[in-house]
């Protein structure tokens, strides 16, 4: 090394090639490029060393994300979903509502675990027609759940990505507090069940303003509309928004407007599934809870798995209540798959096409739809065509 550098930097120098851990190089060779005079002659050691010095640090980066990556802990309560995913809760009680006997019912997963209790997610595949669906059961609900009794955050955190939710109830017991322990917890936890988001959007602009728009004659029916809009822009400016443009596409409350700035509110479909209804008094406790929850939930269904009283066709029941269809897909071949695409309803050719493959959507040329419930032989067809549950499908590129 050059007699340039001067005897700090030198000594430095050997201290950093003695040096064992990469942690220690890099702080050794920072101190040397700082000892280091800068002049004409020593302008090429500093440059060599500061890219030394850089890559050492990126080492050191990878390094630690390699360790980040490895010791990451998954949470147990943490699902992969395949296919539509349902996921069953309900209340704590012992003995249970009958939520692993239903899953073991309808997957036959989790004979074992019947009668016990269950404090980690149990998963079973329920196939309907080709049609996968995941039923997961989640440990029992806690009151407090939300605030994170049993574990109860991590369970509710799951059900933010599930298709559907079945909340189940066990009719030999009080159903109100079960439904009310659970409704409660899942409102405080921001999960919305059977209600749309509100038909609101508020996206941030660059002018300097808030901006109140009504684009439906609905959304106009408002008794003071000029004080409407003053409020408004003060829940939308108290958020922190100091511009922003609101867009209001139907009938809506102040309460709706809190919602739509509150990012973490999930909106969840959801169904009663009664159990335990052949044990005493139980049709009549069915009757009641029928009657008190059919406002909010369109489909309550009473079951029985020791006497096996369960909808056949809970797979169809199911698709339906998600507003789903299935479309078969052919090829030019003429076979037809066996698994549909499962997409949402009055989805068009086009929302097809990009869920089989974005490919199929770039090189559309057009599509040949048969209805066999309708008579429809081949049809030719474009991008906007809607399709209806159990077409079949083949898309031709160009
Ligand atoms: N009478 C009756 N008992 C049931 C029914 N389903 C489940 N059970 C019983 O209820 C208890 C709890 O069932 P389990 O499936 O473990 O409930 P979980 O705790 O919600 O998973 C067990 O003793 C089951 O045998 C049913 O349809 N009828
Ligand atoms: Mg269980």
């Amino acid at each position: 090394m050059s007699s340039n550098i001067g005897a700090a930097a030198k000594a430095k120098y050997q201290e950093y090639l003695d040096a064992g851990s990469l942690e220690l190089k890099i702080k050794l060779l920072e101190e040397f490029i700082s000892l280091v005079p800068k002049h004409k002659a020593t302008e090429k050691i500093v440059a060599l060393n500061k890219s030394r010095l850089a890559r050492m640090k990126r080492e050191l980066d990878d390094k630690k994300q390699r360790q980040k990556a490895t010791q990451k802990v998954v949470s147990p309560f943490s699902i992969k979903k395949e296919g539509i995913q349902i996921i069953l809760i309900s209340a704590y009680y012992t003995p249970g509502t009958g939520k692993t006997s239903l899953l073991n019912f309808l997957t036959g997963a989790a004979e074992d675990k019947i009668g016990k209790f269950t404090a980690l997610p149990e998963i079973g595949i329920y196939n309907y027609n080709n049609i996968r669906f995941q039923i997961v059961e989640m440990p029992s609900i806690m009151k407090g759940a939300s605030e994170g009794i049993g574990n109860g955050k991590e369970i509710l955190s799951q059900l933010r990505s599930c298709d559907l939710v079945c909340i189940c109830v066990d009719l030999s017991r009080d159903f109100k507090e079960q439904m009310s322990l659970l409704l409660n917890e899942l409102s405080k936890a921001e999960i919305r069940i059977n209600t749309p988001p509100p038909p609101i959007t508020i996206q941030k602009t660059g002018s300097n303003k808030i901006q109140v728009l009504y684009l439906s004659n609905e959304a106009k029916n408002v008794d003071d509309i000029e004080d409407f809009t003053e409020k408004i822009k003060e829940i939308v400016h108290e958020n922190g928004m100091r511009n922003a443009i609101v867009k209001i596409y139907g009938s809506i409350s102040f309460d709706d407007i809190i919602d739509a700035l509150n990012p973490s509110i999930v909106y969840k479909k959801a169904i009663i599934i009664a159990t335990k209804g052949d044990l005493p008094h139980t049709k009549k406790t069915f009757k009641s809870l029928k009657q008190k929850y059919s406002n909010n939930f369109s489909k309550i269904i009473g079951t029985s798995v020791h006497t096996k009283n369960f909808p056949q066709d809970f797979g169809e029941l199911v698709l339906k209540f998600l507003k789903k269809i299935r479309i078969y897909t052919m090829s030019s071949g003429g076979d037809i798959a066996e698994k549909p695409l499962v997409i949402k309803k009055n989805s068009t050719i086009k929302d097809a096409a990009i869920k089989i493959h974005k490919s199929f959507y770039e090189s559309f040329d057009h599509a040949i739809v048969i209805r066999e419930r309708a008579r429809q032989k081949r049809k030719k067809v474009g991008l906007d065509y809607v399709l209806e549950d159990n077409d079949i499908l083949e898309i031709h590129i160009s």
